[in-house]
Order: C-alpha cells, then sequence, then structure tokens
C-alpha cells in the first residue's frame, strides 16, 4: 500500500480524532516510526530511543522501539522484513553492517517507508540521510590523542571494538589508523590488534584478558564501544593491570572506574549529547517523513530546541546530519555527567 497515502489518511484521523481536545499540532502528527538498534540489552540504544520517543511523542507521532536478536545483519534483516510489512512511515536504524542491509533498505523505500539512520551508517545507497553524532574524524582524532597521551608518547596499545562488521567502530577504527600514519608524533605507538567483544560484556572481557596475556606490555587499550570499555574497565581494574584505558563509554557505566591515579583503569574517556542524538535523530526522520528535507547536501531543518541543523558531506560519499563534538569525561566532570547518561 502506497505509505504517503496511509500516512496521510493516519494524518486526517488524527486531525479528526483531536480537533475537540488538542488544537496544537505536532509536526509528527500521526507519524508511524520505527527506531532500531544494533543489539537488545545495550544501555547506549535504550537511552538514546527515550529520548526519540519523548521527541516525536510530543510532536504527535508514535514509535516502536525494536532489537534484533543479535548484533548482526542477518537479524537486524528478519526486523525490517517484519516493519516493511507494516504501515510504518519511517524506519530509522544503527546498521550492524555497511552493506548487507542494502536490499532490504531498498525495498523499504521502494514501499514508501522513508530510512532515516543514526550512530551506525548503512552505506549512502541504504539511507536517505545519516545523523551522526560527531564527526566520524573528530572521534579518530579525540581516541588517537588520548592513546598517545595516556601511554606516555609510546608502546603497545590494542583496540578492542565491537563486533567485526559495525559500521561506526569500523569508520573509526579507519580513522584513528590514517591518524596514526599522518604525524610523526604517533610513530613510536604500536598498535598490536584489534579484537572484538561483539558488544557481549562477557566476551568484551574475555578479549581484554587474553590481550593482556598476549601482550604483557600493553600501555593501552581503546575501547571505541560502551559495551567494551565497561566490560574491560571492570577487568583492569579489578585486576589491578599497569594497562590503562581509553575509548567510549556512557559516564553512568564508567562512574566508578574514571580517575587520574592508579586506583582507577580509566584516566578519561569520550562519548557525545546522548539526549541530543535522540532528540535530533528523531527531527531529523520527521522532516523526512514531512518532506521538508530529503537528505541532500545543504539541506536544512529544525530540530526542536536544538535548533537549526544543515547536512553536510559525509566522509562515504553520503550525506549527514551531525550532532557536535565528541565531549571528554574525566575525575572533574563524570560524577555530574553520571547522573545524565
Ligand atoms: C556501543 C555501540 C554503539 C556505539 C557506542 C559508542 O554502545 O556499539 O553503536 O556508538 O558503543
Amino acid at each position: 500500500m502506497n505509505k504517503k497515502l496511509v500516512s496521510a489518511l493516519l494524518c486526517g484521523a488524527m486531525v479528526l480524532g483531536t480537533a475537540s481536545s488538542a488544537l496544537a499540532a505536532g509536526t509528527a502528527d500521526g507519524q508511524k516510526i520505527a527506531l532500531v538498534g544494533k543489539s537488545a540489552g545495550n544501555a547506549f540504544f535504550e537511552i538514546a530511543a527515550a529520548s526519540y520517543k519523548e521527541a516525536v511523542e510530543a510532536e504527535g507521532g508514535s514509535v516502536e522501539v525494536v532489537y534484533p536478536e543479535t548484533a548482526t545483519a542477518d537479524a537486524q534483516i528478519k526486523v525490517l522484513d517484519n516493519l516493511i510489512s507494516q504501515d510504518f512511515d519511517a524506519i530509522c536504524i544503527a546498521a550492524n553492517d555497511v552493506n548487507a542491509l542494502q536490499a532490504k533498505m531498498e525495498e523499504a523505500m521502494d514501499e514508501g517507508i522513508k530510512v532515516a539512520s543514526f550512530d551506525s551508517a548503512p552505506n549512502p545507497a541504504s539511507r536517505q540521510v545519516f545523523v551522526n553524532q560527531a564527526g566520524t574524524v573528530a572521534v579518530g582524532q579525540a581516541l588517537m590523542d588520548a592513546v598517545l597521551d595516556i601511554a606516555g608518547g609510546e608502546g603497545q596499545w590494542a583496540i578492542l571494538s565491537a563486533t567485526s562488521q559495525a559500521a561506526n567502530q569500523n569508520a573509526w577504527i579507519d580513522a584513528m589508523k590514517t591518524i596514526m600514519e599522518s604525524d610523526e608524533k604517533y610513530s613510536k605507538l604500536e598498535l598490536v590488534e584489534v579484537a572484538y567483544g561483539d558488544d557481549e560484556p562477557q566476551k568484551s572481557t574475555d578479549q581484554t584478558a587474553a590481550l593482556l596475556e598476549k601482550y604483557p606490555d600493553l600501555k593501552v587499550i581503546c575501547a571505541p564501544t560502551t559495551v567494551g570499555i565497561a566490560a574491560a574497565a571492570k577487568y583492569l581494574q579489578d585486576n589491578g593491570s599497569a594497562c590503562k584505558l581509553t575509548g567510549l563509554g556512557l559516564p553512568s557505566e564508567m562512574l566508578e572506574y574514571t580517575g587520574a591515579d592508579d586506583a582507577h583503569s580509566c584516566p578519561y574517556f569520550y562519548l557525545w549529547d546522548m539526549q541530543g542524538l535522540g532528540k535530533l535523530s528523531a527531527y531529523a526522520t520527521i522532516a523526512l517523513v514531512n518532506e521538508d528535507i530529503t537528505g541532500a547536501l545543504d539541506e536544512t531543518f529544525t530540530a526542536g530546541d536544538l535548533g537549526d541543523f544543515t547536512i553536510t558531506e559525509a566522509d562515504d560519499g553520503g550525506t549527514e546530519i551531525v550532532l557536535g563534538l565528541p565531549l571528554q569525561f574525566n575525575a572533574e566532570n563524570i560524577e555530574e555527567m553520571a547522573k545524565l547518561y
């Protein structure tokens, strides 16, 4: 069925149904949106989804949050199959693979469903918009400089990633590698391994233990995943390891491990405004459904009280909407930030 028609009918029904009680029109009145995370049980997606839902509902729409059974493309394809057969106006997804979702995403678009993405981008042909929480190079630069600083300018370091196919982690890792090659100041750092904890706490812990065993002189682990960094932080701290940690984490999950002294495994780490990520992704999806934007370069839209955003060029040849800069969390601000997310 033609999704635009359905959406128009739904909008009409909503307006008729609420005309007497609520006269204020929301920009998402009657919109039905599905939000798909990378995997269940990850606080990162729960926090983003809560803000996303709140923003869409405040504008009169509804959101179904769906998680695949595992952090794989196959599991997301099953979810997409199911969603495409229903009457959603839009799907917003954090992709578990850059290319593997393309056929499904194209099928959704052919059905008239708007396709947005956030956090982890499927390739440009698979999406209309991508909300990037922070520029890919900006994240790579922040992490590379943290590794250099924490290692004291030299020595072995390793990456503890999520899944080997994760679009966002792989983009950050590529950015880190390019930055490391680009400046002499990183030349005394040796990246010994990229390990994968699959965004599962136990596997991430096991991978941390294996890295320490394989590389007894390891100075720093960089975990660009909230699940991986929390697992590694606990393992390193519980074992009094001399190896230090940085990466991308949720302040609430890193509170007891963050500090500049030997008692803490992580001197500092990064993330971004999580509530902002949910909200901006929500407004980008709404704008797409309303055809205020199509995802083309230089288009602009208003994301509620976050203000105006412009669609810019992404590193992968597509376009993106960047929320802001990566934020650093350290001994000074961790307590305050842990209250937020
Ligand atoms: C994990 C997920 C997510 C990533 C964060 C930093 O929660 O892999 O995609 O953005 O870490």
